[in-house]
């Protein structure tokens, strides 16, 4: 058992990023049994839940006559656009249906329209607080694993907020499954390098 300042955060393990889904990421689903086993090492448990309203801006669908997976600039920067995925109360955005959600906090995330959030600490704005940094600082805990969907966007987003937060940060990359969309998983790679986010299989 982990000591009480550890928590593990299990990022947006929903079907929408599961084969099948919407926004699939590749054996997405092979990573549930493992990330179910961990949780019995851990005293604190976070699932975040991607989680949008129908229209949101990071959709492909609310920009006219572009594509998938384009880029393009937000008021607050650069933006990814999305197959419309995690629409609050569809399936594709209830978490897989074997994952344990006996969790200690449920953090839902992306649900204003005007801005994505990839990262469980703040929004694509890099400002805008989720919240889960002063929760984790009300419970006195201070080293997060991070396991989940998708390694190089959001589990990538919140390693490197968790450590500009102070917080140690440990990616257990054997139990995330990447997107890989032009080089973002070297890209997270280097940034986890560069924040001290420790790396392990
Ligand atoms: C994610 C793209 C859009 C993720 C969420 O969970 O990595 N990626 N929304
Ligand atoms: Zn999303």
């Amino acid at each position: 058992m982990r000591p009480a300042n550890e928590a593990l955060v299990v990022i947006d393990v929903q079907n929408d990023f599961c084969p099948g889904g919407a926004l699939a990421v590749s054996r997405g689903d092979e990573i549930v049994p493992g990330i179910n086993a961990l949780m019995d090492e851990f005293r604190a448990v976070i699932l975040t839940q991607d989680w949008h309203p129908a229209g949101h801006s990071s959709f492909v669908t609310s920009h006219w006559g572009r594509r998938p997976y384009e880029e393009v600039e937000m008021p607050y920067g650069p933006q990814v656009l999305w197959p419309d995925h995690c629409v609050q109360g569809t399936p594709g955005a209830d978490f897989h249906p074997a994952l344990r959600t006996d969790a200690d906090l449920i953090l839902r995330k992306g649900f204003r329209r005007d801005v994505d959030s990839y990262s469980a600490f703040f929004e694509n704005d890099h400002r805008t607080p989720t919240g889960l940094g002063g929760y984790l600082r009300e419970r006195g805990i201070d080293a997060i694993t991070l396991v989940g969907l998708a390694t190089d966007f959001c589990v990538n987003y919140s390693a490197r907020d968790g450590a500009r937060l102070g917080l140690r940060v440990t990616v257990r990359e054997d139990l995330t499954r990447a997107i890989d969309l032009s080089g973002s998983l070297a890209a997270a790679h280097a940034d986890w390098a560069r924040a001290g986010v420790t790396v392990t299989k």
